[in-house]
This record gives structure tokens, sequence and C-alpha cells, in this order.
């Protein structure tokens, strides 16, 4: 952290490879840094990155009236976001302002839109006139190009590449190193399997796969 920075704190909401994916990000932007696991989980060590767990989901409300006003989901997704949905309620319902996070490395046009609560990776793109919704993760290094509309607790695996105007529902998934043809709409609650080339709309609610990427069920 640069000497001088102003006193900021986030709470992590889960402390696994997801977390341990963001933590450095938010390291270049937090002075601290505390990780909140589940109430079923053990609390007596270390966290990703050596950062502390400073309490379980049980906790929040004791941790906010410590003056910990901010907090972030790092638990991921693939193809189920009940949990991260269920969180993130959780803690703007007790009053959390939850920013979105993106790492210094991100490249990112002037009048892209980012709601509250995403998160965009490392070397991720995002080109001219993409919005992208609340609690989205736009992971490291995928290329979300012009005009693009991301929903809300969309997932973009690394290395994905989405062309121009591509529609993506929320809750939907698209798997690591995935290519997506310009101007095509992929429904809600969709899971696209990694290393799928789409060429056609896909419905909501299905699971599809290939190269061309078809529906599998
Ligand atoms: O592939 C990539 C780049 N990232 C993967 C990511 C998308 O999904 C990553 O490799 C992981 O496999 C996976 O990360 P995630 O979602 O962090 O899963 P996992 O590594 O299994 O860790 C889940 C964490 O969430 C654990 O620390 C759990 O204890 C915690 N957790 C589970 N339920 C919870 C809850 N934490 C809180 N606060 N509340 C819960 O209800």
């Amino acid at each position: 952290m640069e000497s001088g920075a102003a006193e900021r704190k986030i709470l992590l909401i889960g402390g696994g490879g997801h977390c341990h994916s963001v933590a450095d990000a938010v390291l270049s932007l937090y002075t601290q840094v505390g990780i909140v696991e589940g109430d079923a989980v053990q609390q007596d060590q270390a966290g990703e990155m050596g950062l502390p767990v400073v309490g379980r989901d049980c906790d929040l409300p004791r941790l906010f009236a410590e003056g910990w006003n901010e907090a972030f989901i790092t638990v991921g997704s693939v193809g189920d976001t009940a949990l991260r949905r269920r969180l993130f309620k959780k803690v703007t319902s007790l009053g959390y302002y939850v920013p979105a996070i993106i790492d210094p490395t991100a490249v990112i046009a002037r009048d892209v839109e980012v709601r509250d609560g995403t998160f965009i990776g490392k070397r991720a793109v995002l080109n001219s006139g993409s919005r992208v919704g609340r609690c989205a993760i736009i992971n490291t290094g995928a290329i979300i190009e012009h005009d693009c509309v991301i929903g809300d607790f969309v997932h973009i695996s690394p290395g994905a590449v989405l062309c121009g105007e591509v529609v993506v529902g929320e809750d939907t998934h698209i798997g690591a190193g995935s290519a997506v043809r310009q101007q095509s709409k992929i429904g809600r609650g969709v899971i696209v399997g990694m290393g799928s080339v789409v060429v056609k709309n896909i419905p909501d609610n299905v699971r599809a796969w290939g190269s061309p990427c078809r529906v599998v069920d």
C-alpha cells in the first residue's frame, strides 16, 4: 500500500479460491482487509494471502457496528449463483456498501458502466459502451468488446472473449476460453462450457457446450 493513502477497510465474504484471486486487487485499494467465513467454518487460522479471518456471517452486524462499512462478495460461482445472491442481499440489507473492485491492470473504456459488487480482474478489457450489472465477475484476461450488456451475477471466466454487442442474461456462466460471436444473445441462467464457440443465440436456463456451441440439456 502506498504511504499516505487514506484509511479504507473492507470485508471479503468467503475465503477460498475466488477470494485469493480478488485479494491482490483489494490490497492495492484498501489499507485494512478482513475475511468473513461461513457460519459453519472454523476461523482459527489465517485466510488467503495471510489476511485475518475476522468473523463469520453471524458476526456481520457486530463488525458493521465496529466500523467495517464496506464488504465484497468473494465466493465465486460456476453455474450456481445462489450463494453469491444470498450473501450480496445479506450485506446490503445490513447497510454495508458493496463497491465494484477493478484490478489496476484492467483496461476499461471511459464510458463503460460497472455496477456495485462487480469484480473486474487482471488484464480484463471492457471496450466502449459496455455495461456490467451488479455482483458480476469479469475474470482474468476476459475481453468484453464494445456495447456488450452483461447481467447481474454473471461470471465471464478467464480468457473468454465476447465480440461486440453481445447480451448475457443474469446468473449466466461463460466458461474459460470461450468465444462469443458479435450480436449473440445468451439467456439467463445459462452455463456455457469452457472452450465453446458460440455462434447462435442461446435460450434461458440451459447448458451448452462445444464448437459450434450447442445446447446439451
Ligand atoms: O477458476 C477460477 C479463476 N476461480 C474459481 C472460482 C470461480 O470458484 C476458483 O478456482 C474456485 O474454484 C472457486 O472459488 P470459490 O467460489 O472461492 O470456492 P472455494 O475455493 O471452494 O471457496 C469457497 C469459500 O467460501 C470457502 O472459504 C468457504 O468457507 C466460503 N463459504 C462457503 N459458504 C462461505 C459460505 N463464506 C461465507 N462468508 N458464507 C457462506 O455461506
